[in-house]
């Protein structure tokens, strides 16, 4: 098999990606993209972002990978075709980094390690109790690639773990939600809740203070999906009141997030620069390899976002 594959996005690094696709898949020719370039031919390209004018100077495009599992900004250009194929990327580096950011958190969170962390500033000899894993509710929105491998590992460490999607489906262990009149039993209780889901109008505003108010009194937040998924000011004042006791913020409605933001030094917020999961270049480089040998054997592309659905 010899592909042509177009990087288009400047943000990317063109050389570290060269380097895996020349070290995983040398059958594929990564191109970086320049404004004089003649791209009439090229059915494949990856990237991040979209970039303005790209897509009208490949005609031919048929799919385009996205160095990225959430794909909303590619669904929301109107220059890209309806024919191509926009792929969500699903590589096990990103699915690893993905379990190890979340299980870090939940295990903060369980453990009081903020907690821990002021006590010793002060140093102060703390007593501090916490239920066994398997007391401990926690729940996972988005059940996708991302989120079913994140509800399996955090059940493997014996919490008592629930999960939510649109469509139902079972995951050995653990008990499993779907579609909006299922989403309060879903997060009934829920001491630890965990956002993976992509950005869609149906998500928008979904963890707001409606839905924190089915949480058990004192919850913590972990939003690893998509920042405009939280009703900021509702996550503000669930914190006042106590409603919650924490949360680890890794996406936000604006980012980079402003320097004057109160989420910055807001005692209970642990923020990090949307770094939960980044793609592995030389896994994603044998996993486009791998989708595109299936394209041009005429078997079905994997992970294509559904452009009705959002995601
Ligand atoms: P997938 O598309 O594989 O899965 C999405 C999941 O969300 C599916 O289970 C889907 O349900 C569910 N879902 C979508 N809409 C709804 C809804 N309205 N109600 C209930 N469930 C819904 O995505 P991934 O798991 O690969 O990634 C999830 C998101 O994680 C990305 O879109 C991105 O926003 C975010 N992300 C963040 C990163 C970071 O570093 N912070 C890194 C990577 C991803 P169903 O199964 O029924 O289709
Ligand atoms: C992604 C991300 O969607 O890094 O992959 O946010």
């Amino acid at each position: 098999m010899n592909a042509r594959l177009v990087l288009s996005d400047t943000g990317a690094n063109f050389a570290v990606w060269e380097d895996a696709f020349l070290k995983g898949a040398p059958d594929i020719q990564l191109i970086q993209d320049r404004p004089e370039r003649d791209l009439r031919g090229i059915r494949y390209c990856i990237g991040w972002k979209p970039v303005p004018g790209i897509f009208d100077r490949m005609p031919d495009l048929e799919a385009l990978f996205a160095l990225g599992a959430g794909v909303e900004r590619f669904l929301a250009d109107p220059t890209i075709p309806p024919q191509v194929r926009i792929v969500k990327m699903a590589e096990p580096g990103l699915t690893q980094a993905m379990e190890h950011y979340v299980l870090w958190q939940v295990l903060e969170h369980h453990r009081g390690i903020r907690e821990l962390a002021a006590a010793q500033r002060e140093a102060r000899w703390i007593d501090q109790t916490y239920p066994a894993p398997w007391d401990r509710r926690v729940g996972v929105m988005g059940l996708g690639t991302l989120g079913d491998a994140v509800a399996r590992l955090l059940r493997s460490f014996g919490f008592d773990t629930r999960g939510w999607s649109r469509s139902a489906k079972t995951i050995d262990g653990v008990r499993v939600f779907s579609g909006g009149d299922q989403i309060a039993p879903f997060v009934d209780g829920l001491e630890i809740l965990v956002c993976l889901l992509p950005l869609t109008p149906e998500t928008q505003g979904i963890l707001n203070a409606d839905l924190f108010r089915h949480l058990a009194r004192g919850a913590a937040l972990i939003n690893v999906g998509r920042g405009a998924q939280l009703n900021e000011a509702d996550l503000l004042s669930a914190l006042d009141s106590g409603r919650l006791a924490g949360a680890s913020l890794d996406v936000f409605a604006a980012e980079p997030l402003p320097p004057a933001h109160p989420f910055w030094r807001h005692p209970r917020i642990f923020v990090t620069p949307h770094l939960a999961a980044d793609v592995d270049p030389e896994s994603s480089a044998l996993a486009i390899q791998r989708q595109i040998a299936r394209f041009e054997s005429g078997q079905a592309l994997e992970h294509v976002a559904d452009r009705n659905r959002g995601y």
